[in-house]
């Protein structure tokens, strides 16, 4: 791929004089309104011009888009999760879907969709509180605004267009479908039908409703037909789409015929009003959003008051940790927009894609990128977003049987390759750790949520299965050591038995079905027998230099920067090796981190805040976050480095990829919480800099939840905590605290340990000691 990064600062010079200009006046503006001073707003004072690093993504975890907000013409590229080629046994690439253009004919069209005439009041926003986007700006005196936002619940993309002046609204809805079928008209609607090469059916109907003035539709001068609107008060358009793919390979991924889907369903929002919808909308993303709050400090007036892009700038010199909040959020709202239940995992793009050839084909790789993209779900408190990667692994089941079989004949279980699309289509080489990773989250969402009855009908027979893979993939050496065969460390080194990486997730592994087992009180016979492999697992060991072995052999270069620390998996997402239970492993994992430095591309850097968080060097952790907020501006690939984030705080791997986004807010998480080593630490991680905050809504493992935690010069001083099911809370934190409820006999206080037995559905208070 086409080595290109084009460094930030060149492409936005220019843009800088004109920033300031209109800083004056939007530092002006914002104080006319409250809503412009919100602070998870990320916003702009002109159109996008990029996709990739400018257009604002909205979603409901189907269907997606990408917001341009252009004076003379808006711009809106769309997807639908399931658009896939590829197979059972092609991989295939996620497609692009379409394009809705809305013309102005009037009103705005004396102002060119350029930076230079772009009305003074222009502003473009997604405030991520709501999920909505908002354009206004004034043209002839008139106002206009816009207020998008994709529902969950009507399953429809809302696009709402009003003004200051009746009649204002005269225009020409286009739609374009990115593999070139053609516009029909039927009734009141365009739509779009249309066939992939794989066979797979899609369909987009849009409906536009108007207020006053007239709508009709017309030949578009293409072949095909486009509404034309004239003289409108307002108008609203209604977009869905769909495709008939199906998770189950028993109906051959494929289920109902889209056009009827859409169809109902456009025909039910139609009836709705835009209040009502928007209602809906609202009810269901705050319910999911509002449950997570963090403060690290907040920003500035002048701060909130800045374009976005302008705070990514100034990032490196001046204090900002309302942008660090905007960002965790950010990562909380992509998933909420592109992961919701009875949909597909998001993707390397989360479902945002344009390209019908994206890179690495937006799909789901299985070497450190879908994990990443699903670690913040149960720590932030959206274990709903969760389950499409859960069902998609799940689906995956019966043909990665067949094709592991295929690789290595006569194992049970299964794996994957690399590279994986919506089929059970694959390519790459053999990722053979792939599939244990994978049922790690699978065993996560029981720990954060103790689910029993998810346990035993999900949970299990899927730990079971990848372990019996394992249990007759492993190779046996005459000592007795057990090592995985042929091993590859991601991406790079020599292919041989017992690579770190393999060993450590085999250990996680093992570890997960034991403990499964245990609870469920099922399998004992089995459960010894992996018991006893998991004892004679080729261990982590130290080398040379003291670091960490990523193989058998020491033969690890200090000098080696290569973006993939995957042998340090038992430090973070793994619980092998911790500060606590593991110091000197601990220590050596450190000097591997310390020799893969600090910057790299975005999901490393995403990753190494996590590996700092959990090596509790809160400091470094926040050298790493400094180093991942660097504003990035081409859209070229850069395999090694480069990583930062755009000015639509797209993580650059470069290019955009959705994984650092995902990783960034795990990372922040961990730094104020961790309970993998079963422990709830309380601000293990926490920098100088975040030496007072506070957080509410973050979930730890044993289904327990922080209701609100406050700490002061790097203090705890108050504690709310939830137990969801019962059980022992055992909680460490920094410094003494008092419980607000009557200490049992049984409450160990020892070195700010904190041992205690708890009532489901009960919370308890601590404040300072
Ligand atoms: C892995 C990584 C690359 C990239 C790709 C999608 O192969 O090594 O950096 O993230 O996935």
């Amino acid at each position: 791929m086409k080595l290109f990064r084009c460094q930030f600062s060149l492409i936005i010079a220019l843009a800088i004089f004109q920033v300031m200009v209109v800083n004056q006046l939007s530092i002006a503006q914002s104080k006319k309104t409250l809503d412009a001073v919100s602070t998870l707003k990320i916003w702009d004072n002109k159109p996008a011009q990029k996709w990739m690093t400018d257009a604002y993504p909205m979603g409901n975890g189907r269907i997606g888009g990408m917001v341009f907000g252009g004076l003379k013409q808006e711009h809106i590229q769309f997807n639908e999760i399931s658009l896939w080629t590829g197979d059972e046994t092609e991989t295939g690439a996620y497609q692009a879907f379409g394009d809705l253009f809305v013309n102005f004919n009037n009103g705005s069209t004396k102002d060119q969709d350029t930076v230079s005439r772009v009305p003074s009041d222009y502003r473009r926003e997604l405030d991520l509180s709501k999920a909505i986007q908002q354009v206004s700006y004034t043209s002839d005196a008139i106002p206009y605004k816009r207020e998008y936002f994709c529902s969950f619940p009507d399953k429809v993309m809302v696009l709402r267009y009003t003004a200051g002046k009746k009649g204002a609204y005269s225009a020409t809805i286009q739609l374009k479908d990115a593999h070139k079928a053609k516009v029909s008209a039927s009734g009141l609607t365009l739509q779009i039908t249309g066939k992939l090469e794989n066979g797979l059916a899609y369909h987009v109907t849009v409906a536009v409703k108007t207020e006053g003035g007239s709508n009709i539709i017309e030949p578009d001068g293409n072949g095909g037909f486009q509404f034309s609107i004239r003289h409108a008060d307002a108008f609203t358009v209604l977009l869905s789409a769909a495709t008939d793919y199906s998770n189950k390979r028993s109906q051959f991924w494929r289920g109902a015929a889209p056009g009827p889907k859409v169809k109902a369903v456009i025909a039910a929002a139609s009836a709705k009003s835009f209040a009502v919808l928007k209602a809906n909308h609202l009810k269901d993303y705050q319910a999911l959003f509002n449950r997570v709050g963090l403060n690290l400090g907040g920003a500035t007036q002048a701060q909130r008051a800045m374009p976005t892009y302008q705070r990514l700038i100034n990032y490196k010199n001046t204090l900002d940790h309302g942008l660090e909040e905007i960002l965790f959020q950010y990562g909380r709202y992509l998933l909420i927009s592109s992961s919701r239940k009875g949909g597909l995992p998001a993707n390397l793009q989360g479902l945002w894609n344009e390209s019908n050839n994206p890179p690495w084909r937006s799909d789901y790789h299985s070497n450190i990128n879908i994990q990443m993209n699903y670690w913040l779900a149960e720590q932030t408190n959206l274990a709903e977003c969760h389950f499409p990667y859960l069902d998609y692994i799940n689906s995956m089941r019966e043909v990665k049987k067949q094709n592991t079989k295929k690789e290595y004949p006569g194992v049970r279980g299964w794996t994957v390759k690399t590279e994986n699309g919506i089929f059970g289509g694959e390519s790459f080489l053999w990722n053979t750790p792939g599939s244990a990773w994978y049922v790690q989250d699978v065993w996560e969402h029981y720990a954060f949520t103790k689910d029993v009855a998810y346990l035993r009908s999900f949970g299990y027979p899927l730990l079971k299965e990848i372990s019996e893979f394992w249990d007759d993939h492993l190779k046996r050496r005459p000592d007795g050591v057990l090592v995985a065969p042929n091993g590859w460390s991601p991406e790079h080194g020599p292919t041989e038995d017992g690579v770190t990486y393999d060993q450590e997730i085999i250990y996680d592994l093992f570890t997960n079905y034991i403990a499964a087992a245990d609870i469920l009180k099922i399998d004992k016979a089995y459960r010894d027998h992996i018991y006893d492999l998991r004892a004679h697992l080729l261990g982590p060991k130290i080398g040379k230099w003291g670091q960490l072995q990523e193989w058998e052999t020491d033969r690890d270069d200090p000098k080696d920067t290569h973006r993939h620390a995957s042998h340090l998996f038992a430090l973070h997402p793994g619980k092998q090796i911790s500060t606590i239970k593991t110091p000197e492993l601990a220590n050596a994992a450190k000097v591997s981190l310390l020799a893969r430095g600090d910057a790299s591309t975005g999901w490393s850097m995403a990753w190494k805040v996590n590996f700092w968080a959990r090596l509790q060097d809160g400091d470094h952790a926040y050298t790493i976050i400094k180093n991942f907020i660097t504003p990035v501006g081409g859209v070229g690939t850069d395999y090694n480095q480069g990583g930062g984030v755009y000015s639509n705080l797209f993580c650059a791997h470069p290019p955009f990829q959705i994984d650092g986004n995902f990783g960034y807010t795990a990372g922040v998480s961990e730094m104020l919480l961790q309970s993998q080593t079963g422990d709830i630490q309380l601000i293990p991680a926490l920098p100088k800099d975040w030496a007072s905050g506070s957080v509410k809504g973050l979930r730890a493992r044993g289904n327990f939840e922080i209701v609100s935690m406050v700490w002061k010069n790097g203090k705890v001083v108050s504690l709310n905590i939830k137990s969801l099911s019962g059980g022992t809370c055992k909680l460490h934190v920094p410094n003494a605290l008092k419980a607000g409820f009557k200490l049992k006999s049984e409450v160990k206080d020892t070195s700010h340990s904190y041992s205690f037995n708890t009532v489901a559905g009960k919370t308890y208070v601590f404040t300072a000691g």
